[in-house]
């Protein structure tokens, strides 16, 4: 058995009511905030599967508030689902509570831990394989949207302030670009004039938020692919997890990531800026099932701007990677110090690709949104 692949899993498991003698842990995640374990326990016969994450604290500086946002929002949708007659077990995750009851560990040597049970028969991806795939993503991000519509946004605390707050974003980069902390600045000459080029349009959807144009809702905001769990048997989408980012936010910021992360030609690492772009089949599938599944409670404005928030994602996005080479790789996991140019290059490239096929992405969608409508 390896378990050493956690330093001090032994503490960590005498703080968590696991049943059974630990024989397994596999490391799950490919996000890049988070570690993310698989412990499997075994009892007689019986195994039990449960997941472990280390809370990255640098990015989440706040533990407390951030698990009482995930808290708050898990058992609101175990209520939710149960009165639907769903299964709350598998379509939303269940946090286990330490031994000293607290919803997360703090070990001896300061590192922050939490759990919730595995579900079984279920698996994530990390890549959107068919249109299929998109439109059943889709669908569970709508699906959180609508069970949380009438969640109170103001009981949750901001856990990562102006996360999508994209003026704010360019104000960080060119605080990165003054640092020049990696002595990266001559290197980037290219992709600062085109995030520049781009900035008049950053504001559109964080001022319609402000002036009322826009509702606010409770979001995910990080609705990539790999944050879907998929049932085994049925390959339908059972829930969305990784909720550390659930906030007060624009719904057009959740499709707008979902493409940009996921609606995509190739993977966010490629180092052949040809290859990636748009894959506006997987778009058109994303936005049959999210629309399809949420169009009751979309607003016109809202429904306008989904193409849109695909644009505004990608370059958000790619000006976070491009400040994070200027200050040193210091936010983003990396294994290479070209890794954050390369992330932002492509996310520039999209942000061109979207610009080309824009015409057709609004009418798609605005017809995809009309049929929705009238429950075709
Ligand atoms: C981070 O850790 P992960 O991969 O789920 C980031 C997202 C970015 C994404 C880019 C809290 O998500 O905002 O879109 O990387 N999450 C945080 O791959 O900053
Ligand atoms: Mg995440």
């Amino acid at each position: 058995m390896n378990t050493d692949i956690v330093k001090n899993i032994d503490e960590i498991i005498e703080g968590f009511p696991f049943e059974g003698r630990l024989t397994e842990v596999a490391k799950a995640s490919s996000g890049l905030i988070n570690d993310t374990f698989v412990l499997t326990f075994s009892n007689d016969n019986i195994r039990r599967k449960y997941v472990l994450q280390h809370i990255n604290t640098n990015v989440f500086r706040n533990p407390d508030e951030l698990m009482s946002n995930i808290i708050g929002v898990t058992v609101f949708l175990k209520n939710k689902i149960s009165l639907q007659g769903g299964d709350p077990e598998r379509e939303t995750l269940s946090f286990i509570y330490t031994v000293d009851n607290l919803p997360y560990l703090r070990a001896s040597d300061g590192s922050c831990w939490r759990a919730y049970c595995y579900v079984g028969n279920s698996y994530t991806c990390d890549k959107v394989e068919s249109p299929v795939m998109a439109m059943r993503a889709g669908q569970a991000f709508a699906r959180f949207q609508t069970l949380l519509h009438d969640f109170q946004a103001e009981d949750l605390f901001e856990t990562i302030p102006d996360f999508h707050n994209t003026p704010k974003r360019f104000e960080a980069l060119k605080t990165a670009v003054e640092r020049n902390a990696s002595g990266r600045l001559g290197d980037v000459g290219e992709q600062l004039e085109f995030a520049l080029s781009r900035e008049g349009e950053a504001g559109l959807v964080t001022g319609l938020l402000k002036s009322g144009g826009l509702p606010l809702r409770v979001i995910h905001n990080d609705t990539k692919i790999s944050n879907v769990l998929f049932d085994k048997i049925t390959n339908e989408a059972l829930c969305v997890i990784d909720l550390d980012t659930v906030m007060p936010g624009s719904l057009l910021y959740d499709f707008g990531d979902s493409i940009r992360s996921g609606a995509v030609t190739s993977d966010e690492n490629e180092t052949d800026h040809s290859k990636y772009g748009l894959d506006l089949e997987l778009y058109t599938g994303y936005c049959e099932g999210f629309v399809g599944a949420c169009a009751g409670i979309l607003t016109e404005k809202e429904a306008e701007l989904l193409p849109f928030s695909v644009k505004l994602m990608a370059l958000e996005c790619g000006i976070r990677f491009l400040a994070d080479y200027l200050d040193g790789d210091v936010y983003f996991k990396t294994d290479d110090p070209s890794r954050n140019l390369v992330r932002c290059i492509n996310q520039f490239t999209l942000v061109r690709d979207v610009e080309r096929n824009y015409e057709e992405m609004k009418r798609y969608t605005a017809e995809i949104y009309r049929r929705a409508l009238i429950g075709e």
